[in-house]
C-alpha cells in the first residue's frame, strides 16, 4: 500500500539572508519524473547550513530557503522515470542533490565539479523539512540495517572527510592532523582515518572536545587556544618531529589555513575542506618548494564515495558521537555552533 502523504508539513524556512529562520508549515511538493520524495526522519546540522543562513560565501542561495543536506529517511513517492530506487527504500539527501550527468566532470565521476549542480539546502530546498525532493540519480542508498539518526551525519560530513582523506594520499600507518577535530566533520574524520589505518593528531580547543578526541582514539590532542606554538606542537607529536604526512583542514577560522603548510611533513599534503568566510590559504614559497608539499582543496564526494562512506558506517567502523534535538530547535543549534560549543554533530528529529 502506498504511504499516505500529507499536503502540509513542518519546515525551517528563511526568507532573507541573515534570517530569521521560521519554523512553520509549508506545502509538500510532488516529485518530477526523475525525482523522489523522501520522508526525512533525521537530518544533521552542518556548519554549511549556518554559512548559507549568514550569506558567508560568494554564491547566492535560493530564497526563501529550506536548508539542510544530511537528511535520512524513507522514499514515499517517485517520478515515472525512476527505476533505481523503490518506495519504502531508505535514502539520503546529500549536498549534491543533482547534477547534469552530461558534462566532462559528470562523465568522469567528478560530479561535484559540474557547472550546473543542484545543491540541497542552498540552491534547492533541503532536509530541514519532513518531505524533501531529490534527484533519484544522486540520492544516497541507505541499507535498512543503518539507523537513520546515526547515518545522517555521514551524508555530508562522512562523505566529505572520507573523500578528503583519499585525496590526501595518506597511507596506512601514516599520520594525519585533523584541524577542527572536535566538530562535526572533525569527529567523523577521526573515525574514517582510524578505519583507514591512519594515526590522528587532533587539533581543536576545550576539554569537552579533548575528551571526545581521546575517546575516538586520537594519538595526540593539541588545544590551539592553549598552545604557545601550534606549529611546533604538531611537529613534536610526530615521529622525529618531521610533521604529519597529511593535514585535513575542517576548521571554520582562517588562522589554521595559514599554519598547515609550515608543519606538514616534506612530501606531505594539506587538504582544505573547511570554508571560513573570506579566508585565504597561505604558505611560504621557500618551504613549499624545498619540502615539495602539496596543497589542495576537496569538495564533498561523488556517488561512489557516498556508497563507500556509507559502507564503512554499515560495517560499524564509524561511531562518532551526536546529540539529538527537534527540527523546531534548529535556531538554538545554530547559536551553539556559532559559539563553537558543539562537540561532534547535532542531528534533528523531524517529528519534533
Ligand atoms: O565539501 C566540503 N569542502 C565541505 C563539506 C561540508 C562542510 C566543507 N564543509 C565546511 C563547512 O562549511 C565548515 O566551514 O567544513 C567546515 C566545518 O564544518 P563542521 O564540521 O560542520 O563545523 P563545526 O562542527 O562547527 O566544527 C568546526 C570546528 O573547528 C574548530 C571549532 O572549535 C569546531 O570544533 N576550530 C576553529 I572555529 N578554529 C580552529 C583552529 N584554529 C578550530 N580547530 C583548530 N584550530
Ligand atoms: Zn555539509
Ligand atoms: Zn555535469
Amino acid at each position: 500500500m502506498a504511504p499516505e502523504i500529507p499536503k502540509e508539513q513542518w519546515a525551517q524556512v528563511f526568507e532573507k539572508t541573515g534570517g530569521p529562520i521560521e519554523y512553520k508549515k509549508i506545502p509538500v511538493q510532488k516529485p518530477g519524473p526523475d525525482e523522489v520524495l523522501i520522508n526525512i526522519k533525521y537530518t544533521g546540522v552542518c556548519h554549511t547550513d549556518l554559512h548559507a543562513l549568514k550569506g558567508d560565501w560568494p554564491l547566492e542561495t535560493k530564497l526563501p530557503l529550506v536548508g539542510g543536506h544530511e537528511g535520512a529517511g524513507v522514499v514515499v513517492a517517485k517520478g515515472d522515470l525512476v527505476d533505481s530506487i523503490e518506495i519504502g527504500d531508505h535514502a539520503g539527501v546529500k549536498w549534491l542533490n543533482g547534477s547534469c550527468l552530461a558534462c566532462d566532470f559528470c562523465m568522469q565521476a567528478d560530479e561535484p565539479l559540474c557547472p550546473n549542480p543542484l545543491l540541497s539546502g542552498y540552491t534547492v530546498d533541503g532536509s530541514f523539512q519532513q518531505y524533501c525532493i531529490a534527484k533519484a540519480a544522486h540520492v544516497a542508498h541507505i541499507p535498512k540495517e543503518c539507523p537513520l539518526d546515526g547515518v545522517a551525519p555521514v551524508l555530508c560530513a562522512g562523505i566529505t572527510v572520507y573523500k578528503g582523506l583519499k585525496e590526501s594520499g595518506a597511507k596506512p600507518g601514516e599520520t594525519v592532523a585533523i584541524v577542527g577535530a572536535g566538530g562535526g566533520l572533525g569527529s567523523l574524520a577521526q573515525q574514517y582515518a582510524k578505519a583507514m589505518g591512519l594515526k590522528v593528531i587532533a587539533i581543536d580547543t576545550g576539554d569537552d572536545k579533548k575528551k571526545m578526541c581521546e575517546e575516538l582514539g586520537a594519538h595526540a590532542y593539541i588545544d590551539f587556544a592553549k598552545s604557545k606554538d601550534v606549529v611546533k606542537d604538531v611537529q613534536n607529536a610526530t615521529e622525529g618531529g618531521l610533521g604529519p604526512h597529511a593535514v585535513l583542514l575542517v576548521a571554520v577560522s582562517e588562522k589554521p589555513f595559514q599554519q598547515a603548510a609550515e608543519y606538514v611533513r616534506p612530501r606531505g599534503t594539506v587538504v582544505a575542506i573547511g570554508l571560513p568566510a573570506g579566508a585565504f590559504l597561505k604558505a611560504p614559497v621557500f618551504g613549499t618548494v624545498v619540502k615539495m608539499i602539496t596543497i589542495k582543496g576537496s569538495y564533498v564526494g561523488n556517488r561512489k564515495d557516498t556508497k563507500e562512506a556509507i559502507e564503512f558506517y554499515r560495517r560499524g567502523l564509524i561511531k562518532a558521537p551526536y546529540k539529538i534535538a527537534g527540527l523546531s530547535e534548529l535556531q538554538s543549534v545554530f547559536d551553539k555552533m556559532e559559539k563553537g560549543d558543539i562537540t561532534g554533530r547535532y542531528v534533528l528529529d523531524t517529528s519534533k
